[in-house]
C-alpha cells in the first residue's frame, strides 16, 4: 500500500509548456463540482441504459437457467425503449463531462503517486468504451452496420469493460463527488461555498446555465427520438432514424422477403407447414388458414429501437403444439424459410409457446400478412425481443 500511496518525484519545471502551462485553462466551468453533478446524472442514465442492456442480452441469449415470463406484454418494448434513450441522452452529458475534465489531461505534476497513476490509466478504459458504445448504439438504431466486428457481441462485452472502469473511477472520486454534491456549502472547489461560482467578469456561461443547457439537449434529444417506440411522441419524431407507422400494413420491416432470399419459397402453393413432434404433421395454405384463428394485439419491439404495435391474427401456437402431441414442458424451435442469416430460427420455452396470445399469425392488420412480414406464417409472442419473432415459418420442432 505505501508503495501505492508514496510520492512521486515531480518532473522539471521547464517541461511546463503548453497545456501543461499554469492557467491555460481560463474557464471556470472546468471545476470539480460541474464535473460531479454531470458525472452524476450521467451515471444514473450509463445504470439504466447497462442494466437495461443486461435484460436485452439475456432475452435475445438466454442462458439455460433463465427462463423469461410472457407478460407483461409491454416490458422488454419498456426495457430496450429505456436503453435506447438513456443511450441517446448520455450523449450530450458525457461530451460535456468531457469537456468540464480535459484539462485534467494536462495536470500538473501528470502523475503524483502509483496510485494516482493508475486512477489515470482507468480513464483510458473509460472515456475510450463508453464512447464506443454509444457510437455503435447509434449506429444500430441507425441500421449502419459498416464496421467489420459483429454489433452485439462487442456492444455486450465492451459494456462490461466500461461499467468495470466507471465502478473502478466512481470508487477513486467518491471523497470529492462526495464533498461536491453536498449541501453545496463545502465545495472543495468553490472556497466561496456558493451553489453557483460568481458569475465571471467576461459574462461567460455560469455553471447553472451549462447545466440547463446540457439538461435541456439531453431531454430534447429523447423526447425526439422516443417516438419511435412511444406511440404519443410520435409527432415529435424528428430524431428517430425509424417511424412507427410506416411500411406495408403500417409496420416497419426489418429484413425484406428479396433480402431474406425467401420469395420463391414463400410463394410456393407447395408450401407445407410441418409440426414436429409425437405425433407429427405438416398443413399446406389452406389447411391452415382453416385452423381456429384468434387475434392479438403485440408489438414488434426491434434491438435497433423501433416498436410499433400491430394486429395479429391467426392460430394459436400452444393449439398446433397439443395437435402434434407436444407436452407442455417442451421448448420447440421454430424454423423459417431462410437458409443464412442469424435470425432464420428461434427457440420458443414453455411460457411463450403456451401463452394464449402466441400465434403464427397469417394476418396482420386486417389483411393476409405481406411477404415482408413473414407470409405465409410468422410467429408473434408477447415481450420477446423482435429478433426471435421469426418471420416465413415452415417448421416448428419439439427440442
Ligand atoms: N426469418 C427471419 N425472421 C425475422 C428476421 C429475419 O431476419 N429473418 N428479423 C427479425 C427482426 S430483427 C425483427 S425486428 C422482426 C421485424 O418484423 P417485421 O419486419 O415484420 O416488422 O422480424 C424478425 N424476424
Ligand atoms: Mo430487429
Amino acid at each position: 500500500m505505501r508503495v501505492l500511496t508514496r510520492r512521486l518525484p515531480s518532473p522539471p519545471e521547464v517541461l511546463r509548456r503548453g497545456p501543461l502551462r499554469a492557467g491555460a485553462f481560463p474557464s471556470r466551468l472546468h471545476e470539480p463540482r460541474l464535473a460531479a453533478l454531470l458525472g452524476s446524472w450521467l451515471g444514473i442514465a450509463f445504470a439504466v441504459c447497462f442494466l437495461t442492456g443486461l435484460v436485452s442480452h439475456f432475452m435475445q441469449h438466454p442462458p439455460g437457467w433463465l427462463v423469461w415470463p410472457a407478460r407483461p406484454v409491454w416490458l422488454y418494448r419498456l426495457t430496450q425503449g429505456l436503453h435506447v434513450a438513456t443511450g441517446l441522452a448520455s450523449i450530450p452529458l458525457l461530451l460535456a463531462k468531457l469537456w468540464t475534465v480535459y484539462p485534467r489531461l494536462w495536470q500538473w505534476p501528470p502523475v503524483r503517486s502509483a496510485a494516482h497513476a493508475l486512477e489515470r490509466l482507468t480513464i483510458v478504459p473509460l472515456v475510450a468504451g463508453s464512447l464506443f458504445q454509444l457510437a455503435t448504439g447509434v449506429a444500430n438504431i441507425a441500421q449502419w452496420y459498416r464496421f467489420r466486428f459483429f454489433f452485439t457481441v462487442t456492444h455486450y462485452w465492451v459494456a462490461w469493460i466500461t461499467v468495470g472502469a466507471l465502478l473502478v473511477h466512481l470508487a477513486a472520486k467518491a471523497t470529492v463527488v462526495r464533498a461536491n454534491l453536498g449541501t453545496g456549502r463545502v465545495g472543495g472547489a468553490d472556497p466561496t461555498g456558493r451553489r453557483d461560482a460568481p458569475r465571471p467578469p467576461d459574462g461567460g456561461l455560469s455553471r447553472r446555465g451549462l447545466g440547463i443547457a446540457v439538461g435541456t439537449a439531453a431531454g430534447v434529444i429523447t423526447l425526439t427520438s422516443a417516438g419511435q417506440s412511444v406511440p404519443w411522441l410520435a409527432r415529435l419524431d424528428l430524431l428517430a432514424p425509424r417511424r412507427p407507422d410506416v411500411g406495408p400494413q403500417r409496420l416497419p420491416v426489418n429484413r425484406t422477403a428479396v433480402a431474406a432470399g425467401v420469395v420463391a419459397l414463400a410463394r410456393d402453393l407447395g408450401y407445407r407447414l410441418e409440426i414436429v413432434g409425437p405425433r407429427p404433421f405438416a398443413l399446406g395454405l389452406d389447411e391452415l388458414r382453416a385452423l381456429e384463428e384468434h387475434t392479438a394485439r403485440l408489438p414488434i419491439t426491434c434491438v435497433e429501437g423501433w416498436a410499433a404495435d400491430a394486429t395479429w391474427r391467426g392460430p394459436r401456437l400452444r393449439d398446433l403444439l397439443d395437435a402434434a402431441g407436444i407436452p407442455p414442458g417442451a421448448t420447440v424451435r421454430v424454423e423459417s424459410l431462410e437458409t443464412r442469416g442469424g435470425y432464420r430460427s428461434s427457440e420458443v420455452a414453455p411460457p411463450h409457446a403456451r401463452d394464449p396470445l402466441t400465434l403464427l399469425a397469417t394476418g396482420l392488420n386486417g389483411a393476409d400478412l405481406d411477404i415482408d412480414h413473414g407470409y405465409p406464417a410468422r410467429l408473434i409472442a408477447p415481450n420477446r425481443p423482435g429478433v426471435l419473432q421469426t418471420k416465413w415459418v415452415h417448421r416448428v420442432v419439439m427440442l
